[in-house]
């Protein structure tokens, strides 16, 4: 039998497409594993022209995680950079962008925030005010506007993706889509074959799929979301992906503070003090209270 070495490029149920070279291969598990995520290396064999068994995963370099109370979902694998697309409009909620954030410190994966539609200059001045909090904690905010001047949002963004494996993720409407069509030049042609090849009818907009626009480089464009649960993150990952509680951390009268109520907390007094800000530490708080909760 045939053996290759395929990228994951798209999830559909337990149905995955991979590329191996220049073959797109529908590929299934053995048995009932799901554990495969778009991005992931695999070894595979080849059971027919255009079909492969996949047969195990390259050890992952990072995987990306969401999770609810009773099941936690990959969302990607092997990524190097995290894209938090926002935009002057619809409105966006600070708290999926510091989810995100927290999810990215706690994989490992740099994160950027994309600020897109800066052509609508009504709401530019407010979108900035609220995306200073995350400017200041040194998350890079690249600002673009894919309708009104795409070549400057693909001089803007070209550099930060590549020899990188990235993610664009956000609510729906940001501009995500808008965005990697201006990277991947026939994104809309390879979303076409990757909906034939997993049948997964007209809904094209649901799945995650990985766009290689480069032999180096790869991007992966995922459906928007209105909810990122962290529920699998421990209270110690989570101390230290909010990544201005680092300072204090060790600081605190016990050693094994929680940062949520106790007396002479270095992390509480930040916040007191206007070092940490409120908002964050509020999340902080919420995602503890979520961890506390998992069923699973
Ligand atoms: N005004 C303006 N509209 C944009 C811009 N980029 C995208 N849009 C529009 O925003 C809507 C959502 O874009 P889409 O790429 O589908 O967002 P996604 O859901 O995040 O993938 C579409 O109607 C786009 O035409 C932009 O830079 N300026
Ligand atoms: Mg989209
Ligand atoms: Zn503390």
């Amino acid at each position: 039998m045939a053996t290759f070495t395929g990228t994951i490029i798209a999830a559909h149920g337990r149905h995955y497409l991979a590329q191996a070279d220049e073959l797109k291969l529908q590929c299934v598990t053995r048995g009932k594993k799901t554990d495969v995520a778009v991005g992931d290396i695999v070894n595979l064999n080849l059971t027919s022209p255009n079909q492969a068994v996949i047969e195990s995963i390259v050890e992952r370099k990072t995987l990306l995680y969401r999770s609810d109370q009773y099941k936690s979902k990959m969302l990607a694998a092997n990524l190097t950079r995290l894209f938090i697309v926002v935009a002057t409009e619809p409105a966006f909620a600070d708290d999926l962008i510091s989810r995100s954030l927290v999810a990215a410190e706690a994989a490992g994966i740099e994160a950027h925030i994309i600020l897109n539609k800066v052509d609508v200059t009504e709401s530019l001045p407010r979108t900035r005010q609220r995306l200073a909090v995350y400017a200041a904690l040194g998350y890079p905010v690249h600002e673009v506007s894919a309708r009104t001047a795409p070549e400057h949002a693909c001089e803007t963004l070209m550099p930060l993706l590549h020899g990188q494996s990235s993610i664009f993720i956000g609510q729906s409407g940001m501009g995500k889509s808008s965005l990697i069509n201006l990277i991947v030049p026939d994104a809309d042609i390879a979303v076409r074959e990757i909906s034939a090849a997993l049948d997964t009818g007209k809904h094209t907009t649901t799945f995650t799929r990985l766009y290689a626009f480069n032999p180096e480089s790869n991007i992966i464009d995922s459906p928007g979301f209105q909810e990122f649960g962290l529920y699998h993150l421990s209270e110690g990952m989570l101390e230290r992906a909010f990544r201005e509680f680092t300072p204090h951390l060790g600081h605190c009268k016990f050693y094994n503070c929680h940062h949520l109520n106790e007396p002479s907390c270095a992390v509480l007094t930040a916040v007191g003090a206007g070092g940490i800000a409120r908002m964050r530490h509020d999340l902080y708080r919420q995602l503890v209270h979520e961890s506390s909760q998992v069923l699973y």
